[in-house]
């Protein structure tokens, strides 16, 4: 991470008031009081920041007789700058669900029979907490294990290194965006970061593997998407469907799926035998030229054309773009890459690419970050864990990953003459028989484990397996933890509750501190709440406690975001170069340069399609399905299939139909057809987070297919882990058909 600057207020002798711009600071009413607000019909109006997605673009909550009444964004957040996506502006819809968890539950009825009776907090609390002794004094506290995903989880991964367990794991790294941090940093030696260090906006040619901006809502990315349209850009789209991006898109390229590094590499064909690449750049700070060269010599278009499908002229028009926009040419990293458990090569190649156009630390490519640092809350160390996290069956897998969260699903499996390594899970956020492949797996760890408690907002398929459930507060509800990611420029946005919690619920700093008590480690939590906790650490950094409240966010000055504006080059790999050739990859016994290997994707079976998921602009995963709000626009998925398909099947438009995988599992519930011109003959596609089975989500229940119950199968990438997921196929079972045959059993 040598490029990242940290800005340091204290230490750098700046002072709170010269980061804010004299103009924003005329612009502050009296946000978070309760006296009438100008901007608002409401009483006031609240500045935090969202959690429907994990972006954390900064919000004007409007509160009114103790009622948030509407969402809109904060014009001083750099992430959203005003502007929200539709989920954000849905975030009432979770709020007021009807559905949301109300008070502790203790599980009553058998493992996922979804019966349980209420309880007081204390209750529930003392059984989570007796729960993990029992466990630790028997196995250890390795034994225990933490999945979190999203902004609270930093309270419970506090908890969790306090009372000395290793096993810390986010979905978000093996079934996301893993594969491209390996890629990238295996590369320049630093991930692509989150936000992506992505200059969309100033990009004069943007090309998208895959990533599927503007249903993929990632605010700041989707809005310097459109100013990179609208300013002239290029766009070239790299999808075996047509996106709502590839609308937009000079050259659609309909790849056969899992060709993609064949392209990537003819593409390096081109730039390298043509003399298009970025020649100074290469001989300044690459390492592994001449091996790249020789490695792409053969690798023409007209080699890729069978493999990709992709016409020979169209590749090399499209390097010939790439190369004239250069070094403003964006081959975007991605971010949910976990496709086909070679993807770590894919995300290499896509960084070599970025390489050889020399658009890493350039404007229009992927620029500097900087930081803002804030100072932590002073508290005791943590205790030494000198055993190793449990994600792995031998220690010699996967060298370069890390916390994998199937993994660890997979050491809590007791299998014949093997004790489970792990005996209990704390999930924060996370609803893991629909994010883990192989949903049989994940039941039969949760069927096996001594304790599971869930902390969440909604009875989702992962509460309705729990032992113990503790509601939170939703965002809207709570204070959290500063954000302060590295992006464009270094900032600090604040998370305050905009209205007392509903119900029982409480919030996860609450819940983390209870716990911590009852386990001993009441010294680890020495503020009295979160508000005193961040309050504390902006003070003692020295920045406007009372701006930040009523602003939601403070700006540190510009920095430097490119090499031609100064930013330093330096690259944290072995040779302290771009790796074009990695001798490290070559050590561990990997290819050091990315290499297509033919059938190495697995081609549907005669019948099959190759099942493809993605995003809906309007939710996220299947944790907004069951919000009213935005199911206004969009309540149900869809089976993309392509219409030569369909005519073959005689498939209508509308028709339901379930799917069956290649291991017979047949899908719970159907969803219609959707033909189109759109898709890839080889492959049918889904918006994930449909087909919800818990029963207590009572408008999300039973609409449409569930993608993850028909993910049986997965490829793990052998360099870091991640977790390929598009390697499973299904054929087509027409619903009339179905329900016919199910109303037969029913009567016989
Ligand atoms: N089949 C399939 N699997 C996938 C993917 C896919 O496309 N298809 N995508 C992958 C990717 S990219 C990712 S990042 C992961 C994401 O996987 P997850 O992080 O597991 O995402 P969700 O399924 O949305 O589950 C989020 C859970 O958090 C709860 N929740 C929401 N808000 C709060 C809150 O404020 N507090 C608490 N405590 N809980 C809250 C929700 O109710 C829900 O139970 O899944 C991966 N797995
Ligand atoms: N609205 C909304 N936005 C979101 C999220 C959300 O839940 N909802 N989730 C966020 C999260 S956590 C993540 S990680 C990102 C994920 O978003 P992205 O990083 O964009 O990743 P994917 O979801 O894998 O991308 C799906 C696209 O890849 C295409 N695709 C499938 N197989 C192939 C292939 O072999 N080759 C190529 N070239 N393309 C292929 C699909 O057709 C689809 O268009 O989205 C983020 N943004
Ligand atoms: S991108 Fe949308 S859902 Fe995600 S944090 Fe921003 S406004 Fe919220
Ligand atoms: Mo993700």
């Amino acid at each position: 991470m040598k490029r990242r600057d940290f800005i340091r207020f204290g230490s750098a002798g700046l002072t709170a008031a010269a980061v804010l711009g004299a103009a924003r600071s005329r612009q502050l009413q009296a946000y978070a009081h309760p006296v009438p607000d100008p901007r608002t019909d409401g009483d006031r109006v609240v500045p935090s920041f969202c959690e429907l997605c994990f972006w954390k673009c900064g919000i004007l909550a409007h509160v009114k007789d103790g009622r948030v009444t509407k969402i809109q964004g904060n014009p001083n957040d750099p992430l959203s700058g005003g502007r929200l996506c539709p989920r954000g502006a849905g975030g009432t819809g979770l709020l007021y669900d009807p559905d949301r968890l109300q008070r502790p539950m203790i599980r009553r009825g058998a493992r996922g029979s979804q019966r349980f009776e209420e309880v007081s907090w204390d209750a529930a609390l003392n059984r989570v907490a007796e729960g993990m002794q029992a466990i630790t004094a028997r196995h250890g506290a390795e034994a225990l294990a933490l999945y979190s995903h999203g902004y609270g989880g930093s309270w419970f991964e506090h908890l969790f290194k306090a009372y000395g367990s290793p096993n810390i794991t986010h979905p978000s790294y093996a079934q996301c965006r893993g594969p491209r941090d390996a890629g990238f940093e295996l590369t320049f030696g630093e991930g692509a970061g989150s936000p992506e260090i992505t200059d969309i906006a100033h990009a004069r040619c943007l090309v998208l593997i895959g990533s599927h901006l503007g249903e993929n809502m990632h605010n700041t990315q989707v809005q310097d998407f459109a100013s990179s349209i609208r300013a002239g850009g290029d766009l070239i789209v790299v999808d075996p469907r047509f996106s709502t991006a590839a609308g937009k898109a000079r050259h659609w390229l309909p790849i056969k799926p899992g060709a993609d590094l064949a392209l990537l590499l003819a593409w390096m064909h081109v730039l390298i035998t043509e003399g298009l690449y970025d020649r100074d750049y290469i001989a300044q700070y690459a390492y592994g030229f001449e091996q790249l060269k020789a490695h792409v010599e053969p690798l023409t278009p007209e080699w890729a054309h069978p493999r990709t499908g992709i016409d020979p002229a169209v590749i090399r028009q499209t390097a010939h773009l790439m190369a004239g926009a250069r070094p403003a040419t964006l081959v975007h990293p991605g971010r949910h890459v976990t496709w086909y458990g070679n993807d770590t090569q894919r995300s290499r190649a896509i960084a070599i690419l970025n390489g050889l156009l020399g658009s890493w630390g350039r404007r229009g490519g992927l620029y500097s970050s900087s930081q803002l640092e804030v100072m932590p809350y002073p508290k005791p160390a943590y205790p030494t864990v000198t055993a190793a996290i449990r994600d792995r069956a031998d220690p010699t897998l996967y060298p370069l990953g890390h916390e994998l969260a199937q993994g660890i699903r997979d050491a809590s499996i007791r299998t014949e003459g093997k004790e489970p390594g792990i005996r209990g899970w704390m999930v924060y956020g996370s609803n893991l028989p629909t994010t883990l492949p192989d949903q049989r797996a994940t039941y039969r760890a949760i069927q096996d484990l001594e304790l599971l408690v869930t902390v969440d907002v909604l009875p989702m398929e992962i509460v309705g397996w729990s032992d113990v459930v503790l509601p939170e507060a939703t965002y809207l509800e709570r204070w959290d933890d500063l954000n302060t990611p590295a992006y464009r420029e270094p900032f600090v946005s604040l998370r305050q509750a905009a209205v007392d919690p509903l119900f029982e619920s409480k919030p996860g700093s609450w819940i983390a501190k209870e716990l911590g008590k009852r386990l001993g480690l009441a010294s680890y939590f020495p503020w009295n709440d979160a508000k005193e906790y961040v309050e504390t650490r902006v003070r003692a950094t020295g920045l406007d406690w009372e701006r930040l409240r009523k602003d939601g966010t403070l700006r540190g000055s510009p920095q430097p975001l490119y090499y031609e504006e100064g930013v330093a080059p330096s690259f944290d790999t072995e040779s302290g170069k771009i790796e074009l050739y990695s001798a490290q990859l070559a050590g561990l016994g990997f290819d050091p340069m990315p290499t297509f290997h033919d059938g190495e994707v697995e081609d549907p079976p005669a019948g099959y399609y190759r099942l493809l998921t993605g995003r809906a602009p309007t939710h996220t995963f299947g944790r907004t399905t069951n919000n009213r709000l935005l199911s206004e626009v969009f309540a149900e998925n869809a089976v993309w299939v392509n219409r030569a398909v369909a005519a073959k099947w005689r498939l209508q438009d509308g028709e339901r139909i379930y799917l069956k995988n290649q291991d017979g599992v047949r899908s719970t519930y159907s969803a219609p057809v959707k033909v189109t011109e759109r898709i890839h003959p080889d492959a049918v596609y889904l918006v994930h987070g449909y087909g919800h089975k818990a029963k207590g989500l009572r408008f999300a229940q039973a609409r449409g297919i569930d993608d993850a119950e028909l993910i049986t199968r997965y490829k793990v990438d052998p360099i870091m882990g991640g977790t390929g997921m598009n390697v499973n196929f299904v054929t087509f079972l027409r619903a009339s058909d179905v329900d016919a045959e199910a109303a037969k059993e029913v009567v016989t």
